[in-house]
């Protein structure tokens, strides 16, 4: 890697995939401020949207007087969720089957839902305005702590829910339970932890927000939000609102980050919308940070008890779970329907086991609604985390090298497919290499040396390890769909008269390069260089169905349309190259962006030529149409499964028990790497954000309800100064079923970087007898988990 050099398309044009670090096309408008984010829009007449937020977790309404607010100068509407229940708009679906008040009408069930809304002709009246609004609130007792949800005098949160006595939100189950039973029954060793994933908040650099445009004439709705999937947006609003879905325009513009926290469908969008419909005027609705950290998508928030069963010489035999989750007080998870828990199945990791089984019950709390996949295929980043943190406890308690246990137990490349004992089916992986590169860019034996030196002076340094396998690619539709709407993609090829190209994707980018990428993988299989072809995305006007960006899911299922709407194209410029060659098809090689004669290679038409003469004058072959052009809908047949190998080496000061993580190695596997410099921004994102969580972050609560993450004084962030020099590396294993052999990346630091770094922590405590220890490890963790004391999370 260390030879690769950043150079420009034109260098790369015969070998557009993998080669080089190609430099990102979008950046030239990024980095000098011309990108184009939804608070970039400006309309003529357009109005500023503000929110009224409960002060209170739960609460009842008695009364909302706005007349005050009304009657401010320059106000245009001021709108509770009575008025919205008059249209029957005061609820909306969520993205698992649940719903949520876009206002409320009956009570408030988070510190920060949405109440009512002001219109103004500038920002700022409107939220002044919000401070004239007067509500009575009947305060209740709220459920806080999840393990108190189901107590049987807790009180009952969704009472808007026919019949609904508790704050049960589901139960779900995976894996065998009475062969689990008896592998454990068996087993020379059995170990059990409590593991907490805190609450977390993907928190990206641009808060959520929102333009509508509602042209009553046309009855046509025009809206630019922050949204990862602006296709299943559209499609909803029509089934919600009753707007006919051609006349919804749904653009994402520039995003300034997703991270899974703009998949949902949030209130504000549906305010702004119902605004724009009620003052016939375009209205702007734009968090600031506090409202999008106390109020969008939180993660995470699992209560999981972990067992792991082995033999005494370290063979691997179970692993059971037990969850619970903390949903909020909507189920706001955006998952594929029949999966509840998302991927959380895949817990059982990269081993090779004989018996895996998990239970989970999830739980409504007065809390604010997600569990989205934050940087997260659908609960990976849990599963991961809670079988890296079991094999390490399993590696304490036989006294064995977590790497070699590790090693001893994974699946074997000669495996794969390889079904997992809770039915997933691994496309393709080989484990070994990635770990043993891992281990000697690290120089693990010599790090272990250093280890026990410095601990014979009673300095603190620890080695931490994960070996991560994600699922990613959402996914068949015969199992996988959302709200109904199936997980493929739609991908659009056109090649114009001159021998440029565009290609219309469904997934929409939040900055992590597809303008460079899909151009990359069109170019490799049609030979067009990838700076004559755009690509567009993000405009429901202007790009196929699909389903969107989240789950790493791009790559795999998009990436493999872009692929194979290419080679469409190219099947159809060989029949237009046999006649302008003269030969049968059979006659003619393809040569990247040529067909040439076999034999007489000397004899051939470029791709620019064939694109002219298909627009051209004169006869084509017969059942030739005119134009080179084609349209492509990919299911895929699998998910796919890329791997890791991650090595952090920690030092913690004794006296203020701050941890400093000194080196970080993160080996990844995703197949074929597309754009390799891309691929090392995204591990070079992911690790940073599992530093966040491992150290710094949560998204806590007083007993009261009032959220005390809300801002980034609070919630506190890695930045530079907390993230050591990242070395990477990589290994190739091409998915067997993906036309290009590539793997979703996007998320896998974020998803395998959590475990390495407390592994780390946990290791450098072990003098002291420590086990285990709850993220965020903040000094004050440190401290207690060092005198054994932990702190309820
Ligand atoms: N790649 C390459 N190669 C391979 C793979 C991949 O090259 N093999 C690249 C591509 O192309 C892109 C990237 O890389 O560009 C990524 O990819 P993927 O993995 O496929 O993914 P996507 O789908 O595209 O994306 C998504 C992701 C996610 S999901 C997240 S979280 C995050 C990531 O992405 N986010 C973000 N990253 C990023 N970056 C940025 N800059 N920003 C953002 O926001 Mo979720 O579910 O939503 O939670």
């Amino acid at each position: 890697q260390g030879s690769e050099r950043l150079t420009t398309f034109e260098d790369n044009d015969q070998k557009p995939v993998g080669h080089g670090r190609m430099l990102r096309k979008e950046d030239p408008r990024l980095v000098r401020g011309r990108g184009r984010f939804t608070d970039d829009i400006q309309l003529p007449g357009m109005l500023h949207l503000a929110i009224l937020r409960s002060p209170f977790a739960h609460a009842r309404i008695v009364g909302i007087d706005t007349s005050a607010a009304a009657a401010l100068p320059r106000v245009r509407a001021v709108v509770t969720g009575a008025d919205l229940a008059a249209q029957g708009l005061a609820w909306m679906p969520t993205l698992s089957g649940d719903v949520q008040a876009v206002l409320a009408t009956d009570k408030v069930r988070f510190q920060g839902q949405e109440v009512a809304f002001v219109v103004a002709e500038d920002r700022y009246t409107a939220r002044d305005a919000l401070e004239l609004i007067d509500v009575e609130y009947d305060v209740l007792e709220p459920v806080i702590d999840a393990r108190r949800a189901l107590a049987p005098d807790a009180p009952v949160i969704r009472d808007d829910l026919d019949g609904k006595t508790n704050n049960h939100c589901f139960d779900w189950e995976t894996g065998d339970k009475d062969a689990t039973e008896a592998v454990f029954a068996a087993a020379d060793v059995v170990v059990r932890q409590d593991i907490v994933y805190p609450r977390v908040h993907p928190a990206p650099m641009e808060t959520c927000g929102a333009v509508a445009d509602f042209d009553a004439v046309e009855g046509r709705l025009k809206l630019w939000s922050t949204t990862q999937a602006p296709h299943a947006h559209r499609t909803l609003y029509a089934i919600v609102a009753g707007l006919p879905e051609h006349k919804i325009q749904v653009i994402s513009p520039d995003l300034g980050g997703g991270f899974g926290n703009k998949v949902p469908i949030y209130p504000g969008y549906v305010c702004a919308i119902v605004a724009s419909i009620v003052t016939g005027k375009p209205v702007k609705w734009m968090e600031d940070r506090s409202e999008n950290l106390i109020s969008t998508g939180f993660a995470r928030d699992y209560i999981m008890r972990g067992e792991i069963a082995a033999t005494r010489d370290g063979r691997i035999l179970g692993i059971r779970t037990d969850v619970l989750a903390d949903h909020g007080a909507f189920n706001g998870t955006a998952a594929p329907v029949k999966y509840p828990a998302g991927f959380f199945g895949v817990f059982t990791g990269s081993y090779d086991i004989e018996a895996a089984y998990c239970s989970m019950t999830a739980v409504y709390t007065n809390k604010a609604p997600g569990g989205v996949a934050y940087a997260c295929s659908f609960r990976i980043t849990e599963a991961v985390y809670l079988v890296e943190r079991i094999v390490d406890c399993l590696a304490a308690e036989l006294g064995m090298d977590p790497a070699e246990l590790r090693l001893k137990n994974f699946i074997r490349p000669e495996q794969f497919p390889y079904t997992t004992k809770t039915g997933w089916v691994y496309d393709s992986g080989d484990y070994e290499p990635t770990m043993r590169l891992a281990m000697d860019l690290a120089g693990y034996a010599e790090l272990r040396k250093e280890q026990e030196a410095k601990r014979a002076n009673g300095e603190l340094m620890g080695i931490g390890i994960a070996f991560f396998t994600e699922a990613v690619g959402a996914g068949p539709r015969k199992d996988m769909d959302i709200l109904g709407l199936g997980m493929a993609d739609g991908c659009e090829l056109r090649v114009h008269p001159t021998g440029k190209a565009v290609v219309r994707l469904s997934v929409q980018s939040q900055g992590q390069g597809h303008e460079t990428t899909f151009a990359q993988i069109v170019a490799e299989e049609i030979g067009i260089p990838p700076a004559d072809i755009d690509v567009v995305h993000g405009d429901t006007d202007n790009t196929p169905f699909g389903l969107g960006t989240y789950g790493s899911r791009s790559t795999p299922v998009s990436g493999a349309a872009a692929a194979l709407v290419a080679r469409k194209v190219r099947d159809k410029a060989r029949l237009i190259a046999s006649a302008m060659l003269e030969v049968s098809v059979a006659d003619l090689d393809w040569e990247k962006g040529r067909f040439q004669v076999k034999g007489d290679p000397g004899k051939s038409v470029t791709i620019q030529d064939i694109a002219m003469r298909a627009h051209g004058a004169g006869d084509l072959p017969d059942g030739v149409e005119g134009g080179l052009e084609a349209q492509i809908c990919y299911n895929p047949s699998n998910l796919t499964y890329p791997h890791g190998a991650y090595i952090c080496v920690v030092d913690i000061d004794p006296g203020t028990c701050e941890v400093k993580v000194r080196r970080f190695i993160a080996v990844d596997d995703c197949g074929t790497r597309i754009n390799p410099m891309i691929i090392e921004g995204q591990v070079h994102g992911g690790l940073t954000d599992g530093v966040g969580m491992a150290l710094m972050e949560m998204i806590a609560f007083d007993e009261d309800g009032n959220c005390l993450g809300a801002s980034l004084m609070d919630y506190l962030i890695p930045t530079a100064l907390e993230v050591p020099d990242w070395e990477t590396g990589f290994t190739v294993t091409p998915s067997p079923h993906h036309p290009i052999g590539a793997k979703g990346v996007g998320e896998s630091a974020t998803v395998g970087s959590p475990p390495a770094i407390v592994n780390a922590v946990v290791d450098a405590l072990a003098p002291y007898g420590v086990r285990h220890a709850d993220m965020p490890l903040t000094p004050s963790r440190v401290w207690d988990a060092m005198r054994g004391a932990p702190r309820p999370p």
